[in-house]
């Protein structure tokens, strides 16, 4: 479908690259297992585009967060190894013409870095779509439904962990009040049965549920996770290390509640491996984790082929982000509803002019030509804090 002999995207030559970073404050703090946001710092890559002597832009965000704690990537790495390592290898070809499907093989050589890589390559697929006037939904068939309605996907809202089961039920319940048909829970051990319990409780048997650890637990902890089958959740997700493979097979053999697989995710051979050996029941796809756009869809393609049911993950993306998941998120594999939450969720104000909303629980798949947004550049000026620009072609 994106191979580079059958696009319909033709190369665009790249200028230069604009990396900028913007302060967002969030709306509350989200506390993971891994610690606690209460302002994103993040990468924002703008790639100056040339086609035909038309300028074109393109936009793509990086979701590398601001220390390495949720996986080794962080955005001043992320940021380094673009400006050292990266843009470089791009030099060449920037000034012939690049396409997004040669991105990955062109970045190949260097190790890792998968949030780095996914960002370049969403900012040049970004402006390739531009210059067509295509939409990502268009080019992935997922901006209409099978009865030519615009599409739309279920809406998934990610929950902190709170100090106190009383606090966790007020967030929650206003969850609830804006629609989200399905609530994520994050856990950590002492944070874990009661809140859950507690939860399931009050908003009943019928609206899924499910938890993610972030690698908070121990091969050991099976019996204690397996207190969680009681309350019918969807999904465990990524209870143990993200390299402990065979450690999350045997947990699927110990618990019934289905394990899902976030962190240990990279690529798609890894996620091949990794359903083979039992221990991926469920698939978390973030475009970022696994080097981009691209490889995500390869990813959908292999569980689709595999009967594995997946769903599109998070990592608190501002608009940019988060309308390029609501396209991949309408694919015919995600079967589950993702944490594709209403910008308000996370931000009062978001640099993007359309930003996602959720109505009767589900975000409209955005059609606008480009990976789905329109920047609000006024806003995002006030909110940018430094700008590094690399050019790489005359
Ligand atoms: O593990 O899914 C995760 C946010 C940041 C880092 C990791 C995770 C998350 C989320 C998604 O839970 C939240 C969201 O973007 O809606
Ligand atoms: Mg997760």
């Amino acid at each position: 479908m994106i191979s580079s002999n059958d696009s319909p995207l033709k190369p665009v030559r790249i200028e230069q690259v604009e990396l900028r970073r913007i302060a967002m404050p969030l709306v509350s703090p989200f506390r993971t297992s891994f610690g606690v946001e209460t302002d994103r710092d993040i990468l924002i890559v703008h790639v100056e585009a040339d086609l035909d002597g038309v300028a074109i832009d393109g936009w793509g965000e990086c979701v590398a967060l601001g220390e390495p704690t949720y996986s080794a990537e962080y955005v001043n790495g992320a940021q380094r190894v673009m400006v050292e390592h990266l843009l470089p290898r791009l030099a060449d070809a920037a000034s012939e013409g690049i396409d997004a499907a040669d991105v990955g093989e062109l970045l190949r050589s260097v190790h890792g870095h998968p949030m780095a890589k996914g960002a370049i390559e969403a900012a040049v697929l970004d402006a390739q779509l531009r210059a067509a006037g295509m939409s990502f939904a268009e080019l992935l068939g997922t901006d209409t439904d099978t009865k030519g309605r615009p599409s739309r996907i279920p809406s998934g809202v990610s929950v902190g962990i709170h100090d106190t089961v009383e606090a966790l039920l007020t967030t929650v319940q206003g969850y609830i009040d804006d629609g989200y048909v399905r609530i994520k829970l994050k856990i950590e051990p002492g944070s874990d049965i009661e809140h859950v319990a507690a939860v399931r409780d009050l908003i009943g048997p019928d609206v899924p549920l499910q938890v993610d650890a972030n690698t908070a637990y121990r091969r050991t902890d099976g019996q204690h996770l397996a207190q969680l089958d009681q309350f019918d959740l969807l999904l465990i997700e990524q209870p143990l290390a993200e390299e402990d493979i065979v450690g999350h097979a045997r947990l699927a053999d110990e618990v019934e509640t289905p394990i899902c697989l976030d962190e240990s995710l990279v690529s798609a051979e890894g996620t091949a491996d990794a359903i083979e050996l039992g221990a991926c029941e469920i698939a978390n796809i973030k475009p970022g984790r696994v080097g981009g756009y691209l490889e995500a869809i390869r990813i959908h393609d292999l569980c689709l082929a595999r009967g594995v049911p997946v769903w599109c993950g998070g990592m608190v993306e501002t608009g940019i982000g988060r309308a390029a998941n609501a396209a991949l998120a309408a694919l015919p594999g995600f079967t589950l509803p993702g944490d594709i939450s209403a910008s308000t969720r996370f931000y009062a104000r978001d640099i993007v002019t359309d930003p996602i909303t959720v109505v009767d629980g589900h975000v409209t798949v955005p059609t606008t030509p480009g990976m789905g947004f329109d920047i609000d550049r006024p806003f995002l000026d006030s909110v940018t804090t430094s700008v590094e620009t690399i050019h790489l072609s005359p």
